[in-house]
């Protein structure tokens, strides 16, 4: 994977009206993932994108999906959304008691595994994946919903966990930020360290602003 700053919008807060015109502005602005947050009103209060609808997408474009299990056991459910080789699939650490497990099978199923960490979450829980992984999602706001307000302690957190990794020989080890990324918290978090930026709604789908145009101001600010 290439480690360069990219924008991976959250689909959860598209307009599926829209979703034809949306995902051909994606392909011409560059958009490096697609960020599915898949819910199943357990691990969070919320349900949101499920195998159906991961199914269809893949026929309607082939830009890689960023896949975020909040789901409880997610070791026995990767499977089900067909990961394909240049995705990312993020697992809650939270999630399971087996999270080397649900490593190894986005692995086996051919994509790039990566771990999520909750707010309450200290960074160095991955520490005992840190040789499986290709990424770490940090939730700079509470999973489960979108429209929050990023915490304050998120770019400490961030440039904690970059330094960390950089030091412990991880520096291919990329950073998702996802929760509230605004171009100007999007800026913020690239400076301290983050690499893929799921955008919602204070992304790209901004009330009162194209699609394109808050694409194009997102990308800037990463300075992508
Ligand atoms: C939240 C989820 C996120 C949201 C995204 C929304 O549980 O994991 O991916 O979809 O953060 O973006 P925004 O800008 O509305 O916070
Ligand atoms: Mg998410």
């Amino acid at each position: 994977m290439i480690n360069r700053a990219v924008i991976s919008p959250s689909l959860m807060c598209a307009d599926i009206a829209d979703i034809k015109e949306m995902l051909a502005i994606f392909a011409e602005t560059g958009v490096g993932y697609l960020h599915i947050d898949v819910m199943d009103g357990v691990f969070v209060p919320n349900y949101a994108l499920g195998t159906d609808y991961v199914k269809k997408l893949r026929r309607l474009t082939d830009i890689p999906l960023d896949i975020h299990m909040m789901v409880v056991q997610p070791e026995q459910k990767i499977a089900w959304f067909d990961p394909q080789p240049s995705d990312i699939v993020s697992v809650h650490c939270e999630s399971t008691h087996d999270i080397r497990a649900a490593v190894e099978n986005i692995r086996a199923a051919g994509a790039h595994p990566s771990v999520a960490v909750s707010p309450a979450t200290h960074y160095q829980a991955v520490e005992c994946v840190l040789d499986e992984i290709e990424a770490v999602l940090v939730m700079t706001v509470t999973p489960g919903h979108a429209g929050q307000t990023m915490l304050k302690s998120s770019p400490a957190k961030i440039s904690g966990l970059r330094r960390w990794l950089d030091a412990a020989g991880y520096a291919r080890v990329r950073i998702i930020a996802d929760g509230n990324i605004s171009p100007t918290n999007a800026a913020i978090l690239r400076d301290a360290g983050a690499n893929i930026f799921v955008a919602g709604s204070s992304g790209v789908f901004v009330e009162g602003c194209g699609l394109k145009e808050a694409v194009i101001k997102l990308t800037e600010a990463i300075g992508a």
